[in-house]
């Protein structure tokens, strides 16, 4: 059966070129670089290689902007509780700042921060998904400590406004944080043009491995180590580097930067040739128009099959897609970016997420529009809700 993915918003395969890069690092070069031996020193080179891909991907300063996690959620944990022990629990301040439509990693660490009586204001999204710069200026108080809003959204791809909110953060005196995940490989990502800083990212979201990711923290703004040991990435985060990770992380930036405008107009192009074919279906919907989004996303609602039911499907076909609802033993969640958009109620069950990569081909395309087209057919001829209705198109 023919294989397709198109759930790269949840993971990447690791390209090729970075598991070669990686694999000496497992049986040969496996010292720990902190050792004093050769065995340890021998890893210092491509360390630092892999810092300056890092740091040259994102366009930081130099390798010490970057501090190396294990992963985005980590990095964006780590963001909102030090500037909780930083500038709130002194009673300094005691407001932050973040979007109903974050990733869980972002909005639970918030919730934990409300659980220690920290004010948190989630800004509403408007119809297509974002929160629009003026509005972050309209809620910033006196004492806020922190705006956290992601560059990209992982459900509808929709990108936010972050430059203008960084500039609006700086102009307030407020520290601002972007979850970069989503952006990553799939727009160009300038942290010292966009004036952000702090910004999460995930390896494996772009073609690289999982379990290291990283933050990078612009020269001067400071954060309170969570991780405390050995002193490593310069007391920031303790922990033995996770050298074939690191080194893998590198590459697979190297790379993304390599492919980013040749790959940004391919996926692009077979994204577009998908939802094109996917709206001649009567009564769907796409989410955000799309030249706000990253080229590799579509959140498509087909009215009358739940979501879950399409991955079924699809899933049967050798199809990987993804939907942000949760299926709970007898109840069925909305997706929660359908729900913050203010889709109608029979529609934020229906929201089933695409995403390609550049590993995806025209074939898969083909094969998903048909697979998909046979799939709407099938589950609304057995829904018992679903009735064709011209005045809904
Ligand atoms: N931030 C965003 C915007 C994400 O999309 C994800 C993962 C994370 C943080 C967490 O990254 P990690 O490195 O800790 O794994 N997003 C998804 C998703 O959309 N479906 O599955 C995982």
């Amino acid at each position: 059966m023919k294989k397709v993915y198109l759930d790269n918003n949840a993971t990447t395969m690791v390209d090729p070129k970075v598991k070669e890069a990686m694999d000496p690092f497992f049986c040969e070069i496996f010292g720990n670089p902190n050792s004093l031996h050769d065995f340890g020193t021998k890893t210092h080179p491509y360390l630092r290689k892999a810092m300056d891909q890092l740091y040259n991907g994102i366009n930081a300063r130099d390798e010490d902007d970057i501090v190396i996690t294990s992963c985005a959620t980590e990095s964006n944990n780590w963001v909102i509780k030090s500037v909780f022990f930083d500038h709130i629990k002194n009673g300094e301040k005691n407001h932050v700042i973040t979007t109903e439509v974050e990733h869980p990693s972002v909005l639970a660490a918030f919730k934990w921060l409300e659980s220690q009586g920290v004010k948190v204001t989630y800004l509403p999204v408007n119809s297509e998904g974002i929160v629009e710069a003026h509005t972050v200026k309209d809620f910033i108080r006196e004492d806020t400590a922190l705006v956290s809003i992601m560059w990209a959204n992982n459900e509808t791809g929709m990108i936010f406004p972050i430059e203008e909110i960084a500039q609006i953060c700086k102009e307030n005196g407020v520290l601002f944080h972007t979850d970069g995940v989503q952006a990553i490989g799939k727009i160009k990502v300038d942290v010292q043009k966009a004036g952000i800083d702090y910004m999460s990212f995930s390896a494996h979201k772009f073609h690289g491995p999982k379990g290291v990711g990283g933050l990078y923290i612009k020269a001067g703004k400071e954060l309170t180590p969570l991780l405390h040991g050995g002193e490593h990435m310069r007391g920031l985060r303790s922990g033995t580097l996770n050298v074939p990770g690191i080194v893998g992380m590198g590459e697979a930036m190297e790379l993304a930067s390599y492919y980013l405008e040749f790959e940004a107009k391919k996926v692009r192009a077979l994204r577009d040739k998908l939802e094109d074919a996917l709206l001649e279906i009567p009564d769907t919907f796409v989410v955000g128009s799309r030249d706000k989004r990253v080229p590799n996303t579509i959140l498509i609602s087909v009215r009358g099959v739940e979501g879950e039911a399409m991955l079924w499907d699809l899933n049967r076909a050798g199809i990987a897609a993804s939907t942000g609802s949760a299926c709970a033993s007898e109840d069925l969640e909305a997706n929660p970016v359908m729900e913050a958009i203010g889709a109608e109620a029979d529609l934020a069950h229906t929201a089933v997420r695409l995403s390609l990569s550049r590993f995806t081909t025209e074939e898969d395309i083909d094969y998903t529009i048909e697979v998909f087209k046979k799939a709407v057919e099938r589950l609304r001829s057995i829904s018992s809700s679903y009735a064709y209705k011209p005045e809904n198109i």
